[in-house]
């Protein structure tokens, strides 16, 4: 028996997957869970757990011919906007998961919900916050490496496009405190590596950036802990903006349903996923600065961001044995949007669903580029609609720029149906409103930057523009039937059962959504 545990794991060492299931079997045919490495806690969501369901779910395609992440995992990522990428042959002996999240579909899949109903539901769930609990058991701590005994230019770190910087680690999540309460926080920031134990760090000015003022105020380094690779529910409570003071662990526990498990790092006072692959320990030192980027940014473009940074230096590693290491690529509608899109989605969700005491609302959407957000209602009387753009321009995310309203017929997930509802349902001098002088995203190139990244007045001084591109609200019902739109008769004929055999393939070939599919239902 003993020897079978020893062959079994040592196979699944080996692969990745077919592993997880096995895994299943085996832990019933020896009579408990198996131990390290491939254990992870019995009801822990993981990466690991995570990459089984995609694969179940026919989403993750595997790599199995060697990848150079500085020259050819981008494009690979770049082209696979509907399938995650699991590769398996990375340099040293790595293996990585990419683009999983790839859309909107697999996030669903990992909140467990319809993707129709998925942003009114996190909604809800996001402020249900669940404590995190200190575990002892800890898979990310199978190994353990001091300062000179790790390189972080030895990890499949990815160059995502043709002008960046250098290679850019775009997983990983930093936890931080302010040093005077205590407060911890768990945010996203791109970590351009720029040596064995030195990286750069791109602070955008929220809550991350600052308690490093604090820290630096008192001329001290800001110790951090970067954890990448875990459950993607991690990832979207650290691009979640809750209130400054508010632990995103607490987050990641409603996103879950049940509490983050964290450890206590080694060399500085905080606390890490427990099955979380890698964990780089560092520090941020105060005031200095080095050039960072050019990278391939969430609005699909290089440029904003670059320029003199703060730096990270890094003291201590430590991973699983068999760690799975997590490549992240931005760019409009690549992964790390598809984490911006949910959490931000939400949060104006949750934000406009009490306006005027309670509007008939039905989705809330990011666009692609982020700073664009599409509300989907019914309006309950005149002007209402309006009501909630203001709203939606001026949230706890600052990106924002344009917002737009539609009716509950316009599929907010097809940008044609948003474009037509715009081109049929607006007066402009009416229903385009702009408002001038706003603060907007510094990460907007079409706006006049103000100061420089890395300092204080890091800022875009720009505008806002709200569409109504909403119908007259029921109540008007004559006015409101301008507005029915077509839809045939029989509208539950479906061409497959008309199609000569021969065409049969191409009509199952067709793409499920269209202009006007929503109606066909
Ligand atoms: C994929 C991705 C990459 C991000 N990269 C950065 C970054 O490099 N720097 C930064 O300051 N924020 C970045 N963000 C945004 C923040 O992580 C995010 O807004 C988070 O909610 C901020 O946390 P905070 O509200 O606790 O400050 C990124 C977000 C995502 C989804
Ligand atoms: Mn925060």
């Amino acid at each position: 028996m003993e020897f079978l545990k020893k062959i079994s794991v040592s196979a699944l060492d080996q692969q990745t997957i077919a592993h997880l299931k096995a895994r299943r079997v085996l832990a019933i045919l020896l009579g408990g869970g198996l131990e390290a490495p491939m254990t992870s806690h019995a009801s822990a969501k993981d990466l690991r757990s995570w990459i089984a369901q995609l694969e179940a779910a026919g989403e993750l395609i595997r790599i199995d011919k060697l990848v150079d992440p500085l020259t050819q995992m981008g494009a690979l990522l770049y082209q696979s906007r509907e399938k995650a990428l699991f590769f398996e042959k990375l340099p040293h002996g790595w293996r990585a998961l990419g683009q999983a999240p790839a859309n909107l579909r697999h996030a669903a899949l990992a909140f467990g919900m319809r993707e129709e109903e998925l942003i009114p539901l996190v909604a809800e769930r996001m402020v249900k916050l669940i404590e995190p609990v200190m575990v002892k058991d800890a898979p990310v701590k199978e190994l353990k490496f001091r300062k000179g005994e790790f390189d972080l230019t030895q990890l499949p770190v990815h160059v995502a496009g043709q002008r960046d910087g250098g290679p850019v680690i775009g997983s990983g999540l930093v936890v931080s405190k302010d040093p005077d309460t205590g407060a911890r926080n768990v945010s996203f920031h791109r970590l351009q590596v720029k040596g064995p134990n030195k990286s750069g760090i791109l602070l955008y000015p929220r809550h991350t950036w600052k308690n490093y003022l604090k820290y630096q105020e008192k001329n001290q380094p800001m110790p951090v802990a970067i954890f990448i690779g875990h459950h993607p529910l991690y990832y979207a409570a650290a691009s979640t903006t809750a209130p400054y003071g508010v632990d995103e662990f607490g987050v990641a526990g409603a996103y879950l349903g049940e509490p983050a498990r964290l450890v206590k790092c080694e060399t500085v006072d905080l606390e890490v996923p427990a099955d979380a692959e890698i964990v780089l320990e560092g520090h941020i030192p105060p005031h200095i600065r080095e050039e960072e980027g050019p990278f391939s940014e969430f609005q699909d473009y290089y440029v904003t961001g670059t320029g003199k940074n703060p730096i990270v230096e890094y003291q201590h590693m430590t991973r699983r044995k068999d760690a799975i290491f997590k490549n992240l690529q931005n760019g409009s509608e690549m992964e790390g949007c598809v984490f911006h899109k949910v959490p931000m989605s939400a949060t104006i969700f949750r934000r406009l669903k009490d306006i005027g005491g309670g509007p008939n609302l039905h989705n809330v959407l990011a666009l692609p580029g982020i700073f664009g957000v599409v509300i989907q209602m019914t309006q309950r009387t005149y002007g209402e609609a309006k009501n909630l753009l203001m709203s939606a321009l001026s949230s706890e995310y600052q990106h924002p720029k344009v917002a737009i309203a539609v009716d509950a017929d316009v599929d907010i997930f097809n940008p044609a149906e948003i474009l037509w509802a715009i081109n049929t349902r607006v007066n402009p001098s009416e229903d385009i409103i702009v408002i001038p002088g706003t603060h907007n995203h510094a990460m907007d190139a079409s706006l006049p930057e103000l100061g420089a990244p890395g300092t204080g007045l890091w800022q875009r001084l720009g505008s806002k523009v709200m569409i109504d591109a909403t119908i007259p609200p029921p109540t008007d019902a004559k006015a409101r039937a301008e507005f029915e739109r077509i839809r045939p008769i029989n509208p539950k004929l479906r061409l497959e059962n008309f199609a000569a055999q021969e065409s049969l393939p191409v009509v199952r070939a067709l793409s499920p959504i269209f202009f006007g599919s929503k109606l066909l239902r």
